[in-house]
């Protein structure tokens, strides 16, 4: 089995294999890493207590770490990317009220309604050419002050990166700007920075940064900074104080879940800063398609760790090619009828990329 490049550029074949990782090269998401060798032993060691009483001492530190980084008053650890978004969208909103957000947003897409469901919200998409919302689009759309026609927009969620636009990123001074307009409106701005590591690993910004003017945001530990499970929720304290309350609604109080916070802790201090050779894989990943015959794909476009490309030329549908690619261990996502979802991470490397482009190629070209 080929292994992994580290950063000292050697091969860790003997930690890909203690780690399960599989010869597959699996590129449906950056969720489907193995926990590290270091994870593992941190989640061993894990001081843990009731975390329902506040006494897990793990993931006190890993909140108080993840506060500290995104220079909030207070965070709170979540099982799940969706059960924090949907948390700031239960605090932020009054049922009956509208969220404004990108059309391929996940909040909007691939929450299960929950926005409806839970929060008795309806979501306004806004339809973007490449993720980023522009004021422009969003303006028209929004709804203030006539109370007998339209319910009034109670939220505005942005999503950095934006995944089903292609991992972009949205700049810094963007975000500030919109979260300016929306705020002179009273409309707060929950921030989706499930892969905000990421968006800064691009940018060159901070997290802090990236994510300074919106009112709550939350990340994923789980996605490529690579810890097996887990979320940050973070706000203000009264804001995370009253998230506490509505995770237990939700289910989510976690007992002794300091054993998944050591692994989050681990994530959040060494995940970020590998973020960049994902990116490359990406990059490459990219280039390798564009001249496959058909595949519609623009490189530059590429930004961080997801490559989605069109498949409408090639004479097949985005699942025919996928069933193709799974027939010999090449494993990724139709995102669309005619769009395919590729997502590099910590499990793959420059030869499972070269692999992945050999086995698409073959599927596409040898018809
Ligand atoms: N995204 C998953 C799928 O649900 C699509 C993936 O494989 O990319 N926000 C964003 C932007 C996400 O991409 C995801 C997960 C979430 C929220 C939800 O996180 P989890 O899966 O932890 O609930």
């Amino acid at each position: 089995m080929r292994g992994r490049f580290t950063p000292k550029g050697m091969t860790d074949v003997a930690e890909m294999e203690e780690r399960g990782v599989s010869s597959a090269v699996d590129l449906r998401s950056d969720t489907v890493t193995r926990p590290s060798a270091e994870m593992r032993r941190a989640m061993a060691a894990a001081e843990v207590g009731d975390d329902v009483y506040g006494e897990d001492p793990t993931v006190n530190r890993l909140e108080q770490r993840a506060a500290e980084i995104f220079g909030r008053e207070a965070a709170l650890f979540v099982p799940t990317g969706t059960m924090g978004n949907q948390i700031a969208v239960h605090l932020h909103t009054r049922p009956g009220q509208e969220i404004v957000c990108e059309a391929r947003s996940h909040v909007y897409n691939y929450e299960m309604a929950m926005a409806a469901a839970f929060s008795g919200c309806l979501v306004r998409p806004v339809a973007s050419s490449d993720g980023r919302l522009d004021w422009r689009q969003v303006a028209p759309q929004l709804s203030l002050a006539a109370p007998y026609h339209r319910a009034r927009t109670g939220l505005a969620v942005l999503e950095n990166t934006h995944n089903m636009a292609g991992g972009v990123v949205t700049g810094a001074a963007q975000t500030a700007e919109l979260c300016r307009r929306f705020h002179e409106l009273e409309i707060p701005v929950h921030l989706d920075g499930a892969r905000i590591f990421n968006a800064a690993a691009a940018a060159g910004a901070s997290v802090a940064e990236l994510s300074r003017d919106c009112d709550s945001v939350m990340f994923c530990l789980s996605k490529g900074l690579g810890a097996p499970v887990g979320s940050m929720l973070a706000g203000s304290r009264d804001f995370i104080h009253r998230a506490r309350i509505v995770r237990k609604m939700l289910g989510g109080g976690m007992r002794q879940a300091g054993v998944l916070a050591a692994a989050g802790l681990v994530a959040l201090e060494k995940g970020p800063a590998r973020l960049a050779q994902d990116h490359a894989l990406a990059k490459r990943l990219a280039e390798g398609l564009a001249e496959i015959r058909g595949v519609e794909i623009d490189p530059a476009r590429v930004e961080t760790n997801i490559v989605i490309f069109g498949t409408a030329r090639t004479g097949f549908s985005a699942a025919e090619i996928v069933a193709r690619m799974a027939e010999h261990n090449v494993l990724a996502g139709a995102a669309g009828p005619d769009a395919i979802r590729l997502v590099t991470h910590l499990d793959v490397d420059a030869a499972k990329i070269e692999e992945a482009l050999r086995v698409i190629r073959a599927a596409i070209e040898r018809a």
